[in-house]
């Protein structure tokens, strides 16, 4: 493997500077943008209304797209190079005091082993240090993984929790480096996961001892499944499966789906409890899109995308396409600054709370959009937007600009804060990211500066990042989430970043923001043709344009 500094090997294609330096992607958008630019000049330069649109030489516009093309790419790599130096400090702060368990406390200046002591903030950044250059780092934990990593614990585990951080980040690693030791340990933690799912179902218990192979169901839901615990394990179970060539894990994964195809409801909206026996949801309790039942839907549309669009996986888009309509369902605006919100509902009832978590949904909408026909794309764009404004709202709302963990509109009121905790979550500048590289508007680029700030001046601190207790006082906590260093900075890092770097048309990303290698399926008897149809940036727009 090339070391850092090195201009070859693997490596090169990851770095950013790679594509700045033979931008053909980005020329060629700037090429596109002159023609229409020499279009309207030939027509007039002027609106219907009067309005002057363009003036000046060809030489002088050229000239100026030159300077406000460079503008752009130096606030980006300067950015970049700040999400980066955040990535550093969180790494360093890690290896310092907490090196190979699972988080660490950052004000105590200790690791705790919250998943079983499998090293999870170690694993969670594996492809973030890979993508961002930071080879030696990733070496380091490489070594880490091939002599010390041990799955034989007496430990009862999360199914979900393990699969989408461990299993993922160990499949993206692979796929990225290609290093044969992280397929080694992904396959070893799957294998004790997978009596999980010997259930009369299907449906999986949600927690499993790592060492015996007990499964069971948490305590605290009664003996049922959580919806998302259950439905999130589909990417990473059928990578492994393609990756390893055992046909298992991917078989164990998708019937869930199919168990759930069964008595699928009109509206697509499941109750976040199933009984694994019977297969039947339990009616009491919520729908949401938020804590519990997140992933589930994320996981219909990009199973659909990992397996090339074709109809070996049509039944994944067709269940998703249903849910989005139930999702409409859900969608209510407030009196006063039309805000527009997902509810939750419990039977037939509506409830006006919004979970952070659920701001992954506007970027789950514009990757699944290009897709539908041109007036619901539109729709579902449309749709993605208003929600990602109100997003970003929970922060810029709160004194310290960082979101609480929900909000309640009651009343048709704009937003309150419920549960007033920041845990350093992703969702929302995941959906920036998907809202940049969808639509070109730089804009979301300038909101997610705006959060990455916030996170710099309340979170950090000399020892790693904190989340905040409250983010009304800034009352700090004691824990760096290894999320912040899988999902927060990756996606931050991207969203400054060129859209080549971890293409859509390449790879797909996990819940846990693990990027993994789209691989054509060949389990069916599928026989149309490839299609990945990615809408590709419309170009650079500045200011916000769209919601104020
Ligand atoms: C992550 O573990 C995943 O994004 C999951 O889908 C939801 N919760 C956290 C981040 O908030």
């Amino acid at each position: 493997m090339a070391r850092r500094g090195s201009s070859s090997g693997r490596w090169r294609h990851l770095h950013p500077g790679y594509y700045m330096k033979r931008p053909a992607e980005v020329s060629r958008l700037y090429d596109e943008l002159n023609e229409l630019q020499h279009q309207l000049r030939e027509v007039g330069g002027h609106l219907g209304d009067g309005t002057e649109i363009l003036s000046g030489t060809k030489e002088e516009m050229a000239k100026n797209n030159n300077v406000w093309k460079a503008e752009i790419d130096l606030v980006n790599s300067q950015r970049r190079e700040k999400v980066k130096e955040a990535m550093l400090h969180a790494w360093n702060s890690y290896v310092k005091y907490a090196w190979g368990q699972d988080e660490l406390q950052p004000q105590s200046m200790n690791g705790v082993n919250s998943f079983g002591g499998l090293g999870a903030t170690l694993v969670d950044s594996l492809d973030t240090l890979y993508i961002m250059g930071l080879e030696d780092e990733f070496q380091k934990a490489r070594e880490w993984i091939a002599t010390s990593l041990d799955f034989n614990k007496d430990y009862e585990a999360s199914v979900f929790e393990t699969t989408i951080r461990v299993v993922g980040g160990l499949l993206s690693a692979y796929d990225l480096s290609g290093d044969k030791i992280f397929l080694e340990k992904a396959r070893d933690i799957a294998d004790r996961l997978l009596p999980a799912w010997d259930t009369p179902t299907g449906i999986p218990y949600n927690r499993i001892n790592l060492a015996h192979g007990h499964a069971h169901n948490f305590g605290w839901t009664g003996g049922q499944s959580i919806l998302a615990d259950s439905g999130t394990e589909q990417l990473e179970f059928i990578a492994l499966s393609q990756r390893t060539g055992d046909p298992r894990y991917q078989q164990k994964a998708e019937k869930v789906i199919t168990q759930l195809q069964k008595t699928y409801p009109s509206d697509g909206l499941l109750p976040i409890y199933i009984n694994p026996h019977s297969g039947v949801a339990a009616s009491s309790s919520s729908i949401t899109f938020g804590a519990m039942g997140d992933s589930y839907y994320e996981y219909l549309l990009k199973v659909w995308i990992q397996g090339n669009k074709t109809g070996t996986v049509k039944h994944y888009r067709e269940m998703w396409e249903i849910s989005m309509e139930g999702l409409l369902s859900l969608i209510r605006k407030t009196t006063q600054s039309s805000l527009s919100y997902i509810c939750e509902k419990t039977g037939d009832s509506l409830s006006n709370k919004m979970d952070e978590l659920a701001c992954f949904v506007p970027g789950m909408l514009v990757l699944g959009s290009s897709d539908y026909d041109p007036e619901k794309a539109e729709k579902f764009l449309s749709l993605a937007k208003e929600l990602a404004w109100t997003c970003y709202n929970f922060y810029q709302s709160t004194p310290t600009k960082l979101a609480g963990e929900n909000y309640y509109f009651n009343g048709g009121e704009d937003m309150n804060v419920g549960t007033s905790w920041n845990i350093l979550r992703p969702e929302t500048v995941e959906s920036l990211m998907y809202l940049w590289r969808f639509t070109g508007n730089k804009t979301y680029q300038d909101w997610g500066w705006n959060i990455f700030q916030a996170f710099e001046k309340n979170c950090r601190i000399d020892s790693g990042y904190v989340g905040l207790r409250d983010v009304k006082t800034g009352e700090k906590d004691n824990m760096m989430q290894s999320f912040f260093l899988a999902e927060t900075l990756k996606y931050l890092y991207l969203l400054f970043s060129p859209p080549s770097l971890i293409s859509f048309d390449e790879w797909v990303f996990n819940t846990e923001a693990h990027p993994l290698r789209i691989v054509t399926r060949k389990d069916g008897q599928d026989t149309e043709p490839t299609r990945i149809s990615v809408a590709k940036p419309l170009g650079r727009k500045q200011g916000n344009e769209e919601q104020n």
